[in-house]
């Protein structure tokens, strides 16, 4: 039997491409060109499946060619890239890669948060700078992490590892905000207490946004929400850039109305606004809260197995519209 055509978006893991070979005819960007959305419409014709990063817009216009699409694998737990509901209509499966990059990610926002309220960037840059002459009482004085109040606003898995951490590891009062509550259960083994949105902003001294992108969550910190923080509060971002204005955060940072932000995720990233960059209160990463070795594999291989599971079992590990699977 001919093996279905796959397409795999970007350059990935050569023995994730060793085992999709197995079962698919696989064409690899293995070059890693960054294409045009006229350019994946036309490379996602005549396939059955895709295997995407995060960064690939799948909508009407991206699917038109591609009458034989079954399913399109993302390797993020992030989907903000697929217009889920074009793709449902079109009777195409969207998979994503949820709890394999949990701890890692939340390690990595726990990183962002110290680095931040610790100076970590600026005085680096200080000393590479060989300005370190002598010492000061003051010098690049920051904020306590431990007994601060973390706030959390978007309180899934990730949300909930960066509350553990915090409550258990540095015996932090933790407060969150989210659409909904959690359980009990969870609420008493992440120490969180729920609150309303004002409350967070208001209390918080270390406030992590890590709640999903959507037209709902764009901007969800601007200008207003900022206004109502401390001037001694941080904030961090490791979900996605659009959740934050970068230009109010800019500003907010600038005039010293928060103290300062630790920041993985853009609006219009790569290109990081300039504003941004002017600023000494920031420590800013290019979108690396998942990038461990084994994390990164791990979510390829989620990825891989539900391109296997579903195109060849009929099976995929874990849809995001399984209501196309009927
Ligand atoms: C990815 C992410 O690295 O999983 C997500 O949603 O943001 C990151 O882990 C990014 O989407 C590129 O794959």
């Amino acid at each position: 039997m001919d093996k279905p055509p796959i397409l795999v978006a970007r350059a990935i893991f050569p023995e994730i491409i060793d085992q999709l070979q197995q079962h698919f005819e696989v064409e690899h960007n293995q070059a890693d060109e960054l294409w045009s959305k006229q350019q994946l419409a036309a490379k996602l014709a005549g396939k059955a499946g895709a295997f995407t990063t995060g960064g690939e817009r799948i909508d009407a216009e991206t699917m038109a060619n591609a009458p034989g699409l079954k399913i399109v694998a993302n390797m993020a737990v992030g989907y903000n890239n697929f217009d889920l509901p074009a793709m449902t209509q079109r009777r195409v499966l969207g998979t994503n890669t949820p709890d394999v990059l949990t701890e890692t990610t939340a390690d990595f926002g726990f990183a962002l948060l110290m680095a931040t309220a610790r100076r970590l960037t600026e005085s680096e840059h200080f000393l590479r700078a060989g300005r370190w002459t002598r010492w000061s009482y003051d010098m690049f004085s920051g904020r306590d992490v431990h007994g601060a109040t973390l706030g959390i606003l978007g309180m899934g898995r990730i949300g909930q590892g960066i509350a553990r951490r915090g409550a258990h590891g540095f015996g932090m009062k933790v407060i969150y905000h989210n659409r909904s509550r959690l359980a009990p259960q969870l609420e008493a083994e992440c120490k969180a207490r729920y609150v309303g949105k004002e409350e967070l902003l208001k209390t918080a001294d270390h406030l992590v946004l890590v709640l999903p992108y959507s037209a709902e969550s764009h901007h969800v910190i601007g200008a207003a929400e900022l206004a109502l923080m401390k001037p001694t509060a941080t904030l961090v971002n490791v979900a996605r850039g659009g959740i934050v204005d970068d230009v109010a955060l800019a500003a907010a940072l600038r005039e010293g109305r928060i103290a300062g932000a630790g920041l993985d995720v853009f609006e219009g990233e790569p290109q990081v606004h300039p504003d941004l960059l002017k600023v000494p209160n920031v420590v800013l990463s290019p979108h690396i809260a998942s990038a461990t070795v084994p994390t990164r594999m791990a979510m390829a291989q989620l990825a891989a197995d539900n391109l296997i599971g579903f195109l060849v079992h009929g099976k995929p590990l874990t849809p995001l519209n399984p209501e196309v699977l009927n």
